[in-house]
């Protein structure tokens, strides 16, 4: 995997940036390539604007570069698809149509594409999601994942191309704030207990979801790539999962670091949302075919990120 050159959509989301500190520590920070719609915050690599609906420019790019791989990780999430869904079709869907055939057409060796838990939805057992259940999204986001999962397998079967994908659950990281999703609560959650304000949840106590911490998310990520092609099994998604829990949980973990820690709940329409999506997920076929375990725990996942948000309160860096 040497001579690498790597294209990143989305970079400066909350997975893209701390990805590309991740993949230019094992590439080497000539071998990565920002884009985005807009700068990225922290990145001394190279970064170039792009929108994944200009074809033209990201060929451009591509052919430029002598790219090898993308990740393609730009996207409108679950609540902010909700506002706009045939904007949201058309941003997700468009957008891995002109990635998937760019690559396809400029020979790149390897595409990443994040699906994640939106995909599942009415008919199945919540209390925890198999590998090969039927997707019935309850959003627009879950249907464009669910349906990108299903172009990739097309585009492996039919033209070889190298496509590997998760389906991540909610990301919880102290880095970057997260944008538009339904799981931004378990990230925003830690900001205000580490400033010591009370809370208000919009998702109810009970709702519980699958998680992982951002440091688990990236290695996953990595070692998906890395793998031996023949031990990538599943040209789908690959479900994903670090941990599950629920508001209520996650605030009593929080108070074991931060006492008097306050949370009111008052669930909006992510609320419905939450309740479309299981409470976990069975990932143990990503287990057997490329080895993935979490190492973070609720516990140990609540102290890492409240000392890395004090750290920064105390050394006057911006938490968002
Ligand atoms: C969201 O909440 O939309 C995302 C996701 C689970 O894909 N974090």
């Amino acid at each position: 995997m040497q001579n690498e050159k790597i294209i990143v959509t989305g970079a400066g989301g909350q997975i893209g940036q701390v990805l590309l500190h991740a993949l230019a520590e094992r590439y080497g920070l000539q071998a990565v390539i920002a884009t985005d719609i807009r700068p990225i915050p922290n990145w001394e690599g190279r970064f170039v604007t792009l929108n994944v609906l200009d074809r033209h420019g990201l060929e451009k790019l591509v052919e430029e570069q002598g790219t090898t791989q993308i990740y393609h990780l730009a996207a409108i999430l679950s609540a902010s698809g909700e506002k706009d869904p045939l904007m949201t079709w058309q941003v997700n869907m468009d957008g891995l149509l002109n990635i998937l055939d760019t690559a396809r057409d400029k020979g790149i060796e390897r595409v990443f594409y994040p699906s994640s838990i939106a995909v599942f939805g009415a008919g199945i057992d919540l209390r925890q999601a198999g590998q090969d259940v039927p997707l019935i999204p309850s959003t627009v986001y879950g249907i464009t994942k669910a349906a990108g999962e299903n172009w990739g397998y097309y585009y492996y079967n039919r033209y070889g191309l190298d496509v590997r994908s998760l389906r991540y659950p909610g990301i919880i990281g102290y880095q970057s704030p997260p944008g538009g999703g339904t799981t931004d609560y378990a990230v925003d959650i830690f900001h205000y207990a580490a400033r010591r304000e009370a809370y208000t949840c919009f998702l109810e106590s009970t709702a519980r979801l699958p998680m992982i911490y951002m440091d688990d998310a990236i290695r996953a990520t990595l070692d998906l790539m890395a793998a031996p092609k023949d031990q990538v099994r599943i040209r789908t998604s690959y479900n994903l999962s670090g941990m599950d829990f629920d508001p209520q949980e996650l605030a009593d973990s929080i108070r074991e670091f931060v006492p008097d820690f306050k949370v009111n709940f008052v669930p909006d329409f992510r609320q419905a949302i939450a309740a479309s999506w299981p409470q976990r997920i069975d990932d143990s076929d990503a287990r057997q075919d490329w080895g993935w375990a979490p190492t973070y725990s609720l516990r140990s996942m609540t102290k890492d990120m409240l000392d890395h948000l004090e750290e920064k309160i105390a050394s006057g860096q911006p938490t968002h």
